[in-house]
């Protein structure tokens, strides 16, 4: 007879489906080390999976061929056990922020999956003095069937009370570069994020996998009274520029800009150690709250291979623009400059409207071959790139999608106009089609969409589109600030990027056009991108800027809830708000922000 896992690899070559007693496995449980000497490089997959010799994924398959949207189906669950407690936090060397940790560590623990495996991640609450709710968002996944494992609170879940522990699992649909990050106000600028990372078929060839390249601007007051501020009047949003610019949570702190006595010390930059002549494949991610990042390494070429979770034609560049949320695998082989084999890379924020930092460069040391740990580089960066007020991504044009896929028709075409208020208040605030977006925490809309009241108050910003096949959504900014548009559940097609008013036909690569989860929205620009409705549930369409997200810059787009299957949704949901309805009786939540 043939083993479980023999089946599964039959059923993988000929695309037909088996099914196994689903087998659960404890994560390898990675700190995060990236960034250091004695970080280990990532495997090509998990070894660990049940399928003899090949991949997990079956034969030895060609990513051109398969649909990066249907995963296997592997029969492994891989299990996290994450507490979420604040901490003293210190990365840069300044010893004033209080951060939000989990498992003690910042950035978080690496997730790794295989492409089909199930996640599974228990989060125990365990914020206090003061406390606050949490739900954790695994961005760029698709949730295909599990819309309520999304992480998003007043959407798919209550928030996770105090105390109370909530049990997130999904598959790892997709493949690729990702993180994960708190959606509970702007905690994910506390520190509340981490790498995710899923192993699947590889379309380029590398040596090693050097793993996440985290980048992210770093504040150095806490996040609850940035927020406090942000919100505060109608001119404060522009008071609050970063204090550093981190690579895996890594950058020392200039101490001589310290006026105030806070205590400030000495830390390390982030190292990495590479050899000449091999080529590696780096994760890059924006992590940060609000910074555009622009990526470089002195002196060398970097190959873009993947942008988000999708795969593309590999193109040449100097420099890789990273809206916030947005990713991109690079591939890069490095070679000695001037005689030095000691190099820096960097990552700076840029341009008048795409930042607000004090120190926007960060830089990181690579190290090649021999070098002694301890060399500084001497390295020139190339120029910054030109400020042309845009904070656009690098053009549609050049990104192609490895796997192709043309675009639909779409059945309906939808406008929403991105706009600044000011408030009765004399607060400013973003609002999408006029409105800024408001959540309830004790009443998550996904919970009201299953017993089929799809009519919710206007603040909640949501947009039915029933049973339509594919949605074009044509966006225009009329405010002066970029904004990274992240959409939840699905991949969005990019049709139009620019600052002339869209013509309303052309297209850029109808026949393949880019697909991705996040797209830099220029100031007073336009931006055209268009989603299939294969995924039943309420999903985000927001900014990923977390202060604009504070300010409302966020709405719902819900599709087909009348497939939503009420029997579906696991007890536990309703435990959870049974525990924050609880818990708010009895507290007063401080809800200062749009609360997303
Ligand atoms: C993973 O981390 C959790 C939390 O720190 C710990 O309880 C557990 O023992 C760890 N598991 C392994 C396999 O190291
Ligand atoms: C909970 O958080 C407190 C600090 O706020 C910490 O001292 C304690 O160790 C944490 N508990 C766990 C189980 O992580
Ligand atoms: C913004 O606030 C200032 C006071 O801080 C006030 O003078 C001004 O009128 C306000 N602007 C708007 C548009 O409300
Ligand atoms: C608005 O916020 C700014 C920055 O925090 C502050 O300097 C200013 O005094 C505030 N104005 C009002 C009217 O509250
Ligand atoms: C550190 O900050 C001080 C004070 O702002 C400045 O004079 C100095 O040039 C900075 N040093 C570096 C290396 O940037
Ligand atoms: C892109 O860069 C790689 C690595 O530096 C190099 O081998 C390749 O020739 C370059 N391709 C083009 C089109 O410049
Ligand atoms: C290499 O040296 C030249 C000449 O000094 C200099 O112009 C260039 O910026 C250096 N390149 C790097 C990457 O440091
Ligand atoms: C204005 O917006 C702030 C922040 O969302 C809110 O707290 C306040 O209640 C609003 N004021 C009015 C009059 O709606
Ligand atoms: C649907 O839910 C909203 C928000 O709770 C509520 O205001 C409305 O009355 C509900 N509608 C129906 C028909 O139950
Ligand atoms: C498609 O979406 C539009 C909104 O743009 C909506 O009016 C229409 O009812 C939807 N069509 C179907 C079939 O659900
Ligand atoms: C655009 O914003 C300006 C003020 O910022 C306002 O006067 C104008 O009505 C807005 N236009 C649209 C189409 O919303
Ligand atoms: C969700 O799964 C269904 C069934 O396999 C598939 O048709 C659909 O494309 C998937 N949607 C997404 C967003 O992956
Ligand atoms: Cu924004």
């Amino acid at each position: 007879m043939k083993s479980c896992a023999a089946l599964v690899a039959y059923a993988l070559a000929t695309l037909a489906s088996a099914t196994c007693p689903p087998r659960v496995q404890r994560a390898q449980n990675r700190t995060f080390s990236y960034g250091t000497l004695k970080a280990e490089t990532l495997p090509k997959f998990l070894k660990d999976n049940p399928l003899p010799g090949g991949t997990p994924w079956g034969a030895d398959i060609d990513p051109k061929t398969v649909n990066p949207r249907v995963p296997p189906n592997t029969g492994v669950t891989r299990n996290y056990d994450f507490t979420i407690s604040r901490g003293a936090l210190a990365p840069d060397g300044y010893y004033k922020k209080s951060g939000i940790l989990i498992n003690g560590q910042f950035p978080g623990p690496t997730i790794e999956a295989n492409w089909g495996d199930m996640i599974e991640v228990r989060v125990t609450n365990n914020i206090t003095s003061p406390d606050e709710g949490t739900a954790l968002h695994w961005h760029g996944l698709f949730q295909n069937g599990t819309a309520w494992y999304d992480g998003v609170p007043s959407v798919s879940q209550c928030p996770i009370a105090p105390g109370a522990s909530f049990t997130y699992k999904f598959q790892a649909g997709v493949f690729g570069s990702s993180w994960y990050h708190s959606h509970y106000s702007a905690q994910a600028a506390g520190g509340l994020f981490g790498p995710l990372i899923v192993y699947g078929p590889s379309h380029v060839e590398y040596d090693e996998d050097i793993g996440p390249v985290m980048l992210a601007d770093w504040f150095h007051k806490d996040y609850f009274a940035i927020v406090k501020n942000v919100m505060s009047n109608n001119s404060s949003l522009w008071a609050n520029p970063s204090d550093n610019t981190l690579i895996n949570g890594r950058m020392p702190y200039n101490c001589s800009q310290v006026t105030d006595g806070t205590p400030c010390g000495d830390a390390p930059f982030a190292k990495f150690r590479f050899e000449t002549g091999k080529t590696y494949k780096l994760r890059l991610i924006n992590a940060g709250a609000a910074g555009m990042q622009y990526f470089s390494i002195d002196g060398q070429t970097l190959q873009i291979v993947a942008n988000d979770l999708t795969d593309i034609q590999p193109y040449n560049t100097t420099i890789v623009t990273l809206g916030v949320g947005q990713r991109s695998d690079v591939l890069f082989t490095p070679k000695a400059i001037n005689g030095t084999k000691s190099i820096w890379m960097r990552t700076l924020q840029s341009g008048k409207f795409c930042q607000r930092a004090s120190n926007p460069a960060g830089r990181a040391v690579i190290l090649l071959d021999g070098a002694p740990d301890d060399t500084i580089p001497k390295t020139v960066a190339y120029p910054a790139p030109v400020d042309d007020g845009t904070c656009k991504n690098d053009p549609l044009e050049l990104s192609v999608p490895y796997y192709e896929e043309s675009l639909p028709e779409p059945s309906t075409t939808f406008q929403i106009t991105v706009n600044t208020i000011v408030n009765a208040s004399g607060n400013q605030l973003y609002t999408m089609n006029g409105s800024p977006f408001m959540a309830n925490y004790n009443n998550p809309l996904l919970g009201l969409a299953y017993q089929k009241n799809v009519s919710y108050p206007t603040q909640w910003n949501t947009y039915n589109f029933g049973s339509n096949s594919s949605v074009r959504i044509v966006i225009w900014n009329n405010s002066s600030g970029p904004h990274p548009m992240h959409i939840h559940g699905h991949d969005m097609y990019l049709l139009y990027d620019g600052t002339e008013r869209w013509d309303g036909t052309t297209i850029v690569n109808p026949l393949n056009p880019v697909r991705r989860d996040t797209h830099n929205l220029r100031p007073k620009g336009w931006m055209v991108m268009q989603y299939n409705l294969d995924n039943p549930g309420v999903w985000p369409f927001h900014c990923h800027i977390a202060w604009h997200l504070s300010m409302g810059m966020y709405v719902n787009l819900m599709e087909s809830p009348e497939k939503i299957d009420a029997a579906a949704i696991p007890e536990v949901l309703r435990e959870t708000c049974d525990a924050w309805n609880e818990y708010s009786k009895s507290h007063v939540v401080e809800q200062i922000d749009s609360g997303v």
